[in-house]
């Protein structure tokens, strides 16, 4: 290695230099002289056949070669910028961004879920208004005129006069009127009552109602039918017991208590320690709700059933306050 050696080098760094008009091959020029395998480091590691008497000077001037070729180099990426500072280059061993994929609200999901089970027990989908009249709403169940839940403090009423209905139970009358039996339908929706808002209650939940109206419909009916939903819905070993209850609407009435799916029965923070929970109330059309749609009740019977969503997808999630499921708040939503 020779003195020539090195002006060599140069002037052939200097050529590919010029030549070089953008990142990419200036990286390549780079790599050629600079890099790990390039031609400064051919150089270098033919120093150990040097003579001892000048291999400090070789040394010096191979330093100051690289030196000066960084130099230029550097000057030359400043022109045409270098991968750093161009576009068209990427870092693929950056991390990637994470893109969040929408999803249904919890909410939406457990009532998809429930109206999938009833489809497949044989019942239809009915759907109705949110702004009911009195007479669907109240009148047509049986309630009588001085019941409280026709009460301004339990009731949203419309300045036309109108209820913001308080069950999806309207919905079923309705259907019943334009329908004659047989009468298999649930009925999905949201309501309104008039309540303080607390951790348990909200001014607005949701409520599917089942109803089948035909000949000879009996409590084991309703029992049987119950009995398959909540094993679809909570798993095949939920033990379940009926309850007697009262609604104007039925008689006579139940509420069905369902074995604690979380701790078996034993006693949890979901049950409150008894082992059991509250999930629905039900019984069989009263006479008159059918007479109110021109069903003859010496003919036809009846059960129906009525669940508040929210209160058992909270008892499923373990969640003690109904509102983070009205908040839409995206760190409690992201979890579904
Ligand atoms: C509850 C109780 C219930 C019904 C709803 C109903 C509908 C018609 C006729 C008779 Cl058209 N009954 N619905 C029956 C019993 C109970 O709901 O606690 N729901 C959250």
């Amino acid at each position: 290695m020779t003195k020539e050696t090195v002006i060599e080098v140069q002037k052939q760094f200097e050529e590919a230099l010029r030549n070089a008009r953008d990142p990419r091959s200036l990286e390549e020029v780079r790599n050629a002289f600079l890099g790990r395998k390039g031609k400064i480091a051919g150089l270098f590691s033919l120093m150990g056949e040097i003579p001892p008497d000048i291999r400090k000077s070789v040394g010096q001037m191979l330093n100051e070669l690289k030196e000066n070729l960084s130099g230029q180099l550097e000057k030359r990426e400043a022109e045409v910028g270098s991968k750093k500072t161009a576009g068209e280059w990427v870092d693929y061993s950056l991390p990637g961004y994470v893109l969040h994929k929408g999803s249904r609200h919890p909410l939406t999901r457990a009532v998809d879920d429930m109206l999938s089970i009833f489809q497949r027990l044989g019942f239809d989908i009915a759907y109705g208004p949110e702004v009911e009249t009195d007479w669907y709403n109240f009148e047509s169940l049986n309630f009588p005129p001085d019941h409280p839940a026709r009460d301004m403090q339990d009731t949203f009423y419309t300045e036309g006069g109108g209820v913001l209905r308080t069950h999806t139970s309207p919905v079923q009358t309705r259907y019943m009127s334009a329908h004659e039996p047989p009468v298999r339908i649930v009925a999905p929706g949201r309501v309104f009552r008039n309540e303080a808002i607390s951790a348990r209650s909200y001014c607005l939940f949701h409520q599917i109602e089942g109803l089948y109206v035909d000949k000879d419909i009996t409590f084991s009916d309703l029992k049987g039918t119950i009995e398959l939903f909540c094993r679809m819905y909570y798993g095949k070993d939920v033990k379940m017991k009926f309850r007697t209850s009262f609604f104007p609407f039925t008689e006579p009435s139940a509420e069905v208590d369902i074995s604690c799916f979380l701790c078996g029965g034993k006693g949890c923070r979901v049950c409150k320690q008894s082992g059991w929970l509250e999930v629905m109330g039900c019984g069989m059309v009263d006479p008159n709700v059918l007479k109110a749609v021109n069903y003859d009740p010496e003919k036809y019977t009846g059960y129906a059933f009525g669940l508040g969503v929210e209160r058992m997808l909270m008892m499923r999630l373990g969640i003690n306050d109904i509102r983070i499921l009205f908040e839409n708040d995206v760190e409690f939503l992201r979890q579904f």
